[in-house]
């Protein structure tokens, strides 16, 4: 009877995971992190912004390009094919890190 009590909140939290990042990015202190990551080709990573300045998510080969990220907005994108995806920070370029998919 006690598992009832504990599904509840579980099906809660589950429910307010954003289920379609599979790696996520955070934007702090003026740098991505972590700077570089691999997934699976198929994945989507989210990226948030946690600094009280404005950022962005720019691919260096235009694959990608997110708006100016405030503080706790976040972006996704889907890397359907595999490679070695550069990106930077159009406010701050020298604010760069790579995806790598396989
Ligand atoms: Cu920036």
């Amino acid at each position: 009877m006690k598992f009832r009590f504990l599904a509840l909140p579980l099906l809660a939290l589950l429910a307010a995971a954003p289920a379609f990042a599979d790696a996520t990015v955070t934007i702090k202190n003026f740098d991505y992190s972590p700077m570089d990551i691999t997934i699976k080709a198929g994945e989507t990573v989210t990226w948030k912004n946690l600094d009280g300045e404005p950022h962005t998510v720019v691919s260096t080969d235009g694959a990608f390009r997110s708006k100016a990220l405030d503080e706790n907005d976040s972006f996704s994108f889907k890397f359907d094919k595999p490679g070695t995806y550069k990106y930077i920070c159009s406010i701050h370029p020298q604010m760069k890190a790579t995806i790598t998919v396989k």
